[in-house]
């Protein structure tokens, strides 16, 4: 079994056939993960064995996901802080007007569907898996029908607090290690602080703020902020966005512990609640630029600089759920897809959520724990392969690093390993992978060929 059909094992598809037939397509979508189904599949039978799978009333993305889940909890257990980082992305099937049951994205003319996964993230950035997913369609001519009733954002902010909830079901399974919920602001929703201080053994959770929130003492949160002393001064990297050069900068943090005066709701009184606001801002942004800036409301305390710097890094760590989006849709090309309707696509999805966390994971544990044996996350004959190709030596009795590995297959897709090249990224890794694979599958047909030949 290679390594990714590993993340299926002890799927229940109520069948036998059909729990290997998944184990199996995994496979072969990770083997080729940029290249269409058919084109993966490498045949018409295959295909449409897949295509049957993903018809297949037992085949929900949430019964492919499951046994991930179950993988991804295990290797959460191993931690004592594990982020799980939820954020929203939206998959555009704009123009592939054959597919049944897709919803209108932000124009009713654009058409797709919402995905809204949690990661297991380490605080060193090793995404141990997706916990918990869901997608979402909005209701062809829903955008302009919402007016004087609840807008239909305000409908689809429970997908947090659910979200939120789930993490918390984590956290009661995992007596051992704390979970963090990080999300970005549109998290920032007061009944998720409620539900906190409800649940018996609540996850934590870390959220950038939206509102500047009133408190009980009549002053607003940012008031408070600015009154609070300066804990610390941090510098890093600020990764490029659409509209930014990656850059260098510099923030002060500030840190308060403050009660946040309930919003009325109506039907429902709820409590002032208690948090810590962090606020990191730009020391001297470059002149007509507002400063980078992030307020954070959290449940933990944050006494000293330490513990703000700690929060801070936490919170950075987001970036990885950006990354798995990218992955999923320049990778995996998951926009792609050309499947009759939205009950085929998304346990298609699923699959290609699998192999888009295996390429993150692969990415990151490189860095994190690069003399690991590469046993550990790749199959024998993969990284023989990959071995013989890269070096034209026999492969060695003992498995190289990981470090070797990864580096070996990344150089497969365009990596050139110089001193300066730093470690390799997804993208070079997700092409190099699938070289890999090649590769596994060349040298098995040539043992095959050499057996046939001797025997
Ligand atoms: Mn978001």
């Amino acid at each position: 079994m290679s390594a990714l059909a590993a993340e299926l094992e002890g799927i229940d598809l109520g069948d036998k056939r059909l729990n290997r037939r998944a184990r199996k397509l995994l496979s072969r979508l990770g083997d080729q993960p940029t290249v269409s189904i058919p084109a993966a599949c490498g045949g018409w039978d295959e295909t449409r064995a897949a295509y049957r799978l993903f018809d297949h009333h037992q085949v929900t993305a949430q019964q492919v996901l499951q046994p991930h889940y179950r993988a991804s909890q295990q290797r959460m257990a191993e931690h004592r802080h594990i982020l799980c980082i939820q954020d929203t992305t939206e998959l555009d099937y704009t123009g592939k007007n054959d597919m049944q049951g897709l919803g209108p994205l932000n124009y009713e003319n654009r058409r797709g569907l919402y995905l809204h996964p949690t990661l297991a993230v380490t605080p060193e950035r090793l995404c141990l898996g997706v916990i918990d997913a869901w997608t979402w369609t909005r209701e062809p001519g829903s955008l302009g029908q919402d007016k004087g009733q609840r807008p239909i954002e305000e409908k689809e902010s429970l997908r947090w607090l659910e979200g939120y909830r789930r993490v918390g079901e984590r956290q009661r399974d995992l007596p051992d290690t704390r979970c963090i919920y990080v999300a970005d602001r549109e998290a920032d929703i007061y009944e998720i602080f409620v539900e906190q201080q409800r649940q018996s053994s609540p996850a934590h959770y870390l959220i950038r703020g939206r509102h500047d929130r009133l408190l009980a003492d009549g002053r607003t949160l940012r008031q408070a902020l600015d009154a609070a002393p300066v804990l610390d001064r941090v510098e890093f990297d600020l990764p490029k966005t659409e509209n930014r050069k990656a850059q260098r900068i510099t923030q002060t943090l500030r840190a308060v512990r403050v009660t946040l005066k309930a919003p009325s709701r109506v039907g429902a009184k709820l409590p002032d609640i208690e948090v810590t606001a962090l606020l990191a801002t730009e020391q001297s942004p470059a002149a007509g630029t507002d400063p980078v800036e992030w307020l954070l409301l959290t449940n933990l305390p944050i006494d000293n600089a330490e513990q703000a710097a700690e929060k801070l890094t936490w919170y950075l760590c987001r970036w990885q759920v950006e990354i798995y989006f990218r992955i999923l849709k320049s990778g995996c090309k998951v926009e792609e897809l050309q499947l009759e309707k939205l009950e085929r696509l998304e346990p298609a999805l699923a699959f290609y959520m699998i192999i888009a966390w295996r390429v993150l994971y692969l990415t990151m544990l490189g860095r994190e724990c690069p003399e690991l044996p590469c046993n550990v996350v790749f199959a024998d004959e993969e990284w023989q392969a990959v071995y013989i190709v890269a070096k034209r030596l026999a492969p060695p009795e003992k498995p190289p690093s990981l470090d070797t590995m990864v580096r070996m297959v990344a150089g497969f897709g365009g990596f050139l390993n110089r001193k300066h090249d730093g470690f390799p990224g997804p993208q070079t890794l997700w092409i190099g992978l699938q070289r890999g694979r090649d590769f596994a599958a060349a040298i098995a047909a040539t043992k095959d060929v050499q057996e046939s030949s001797y025997g």
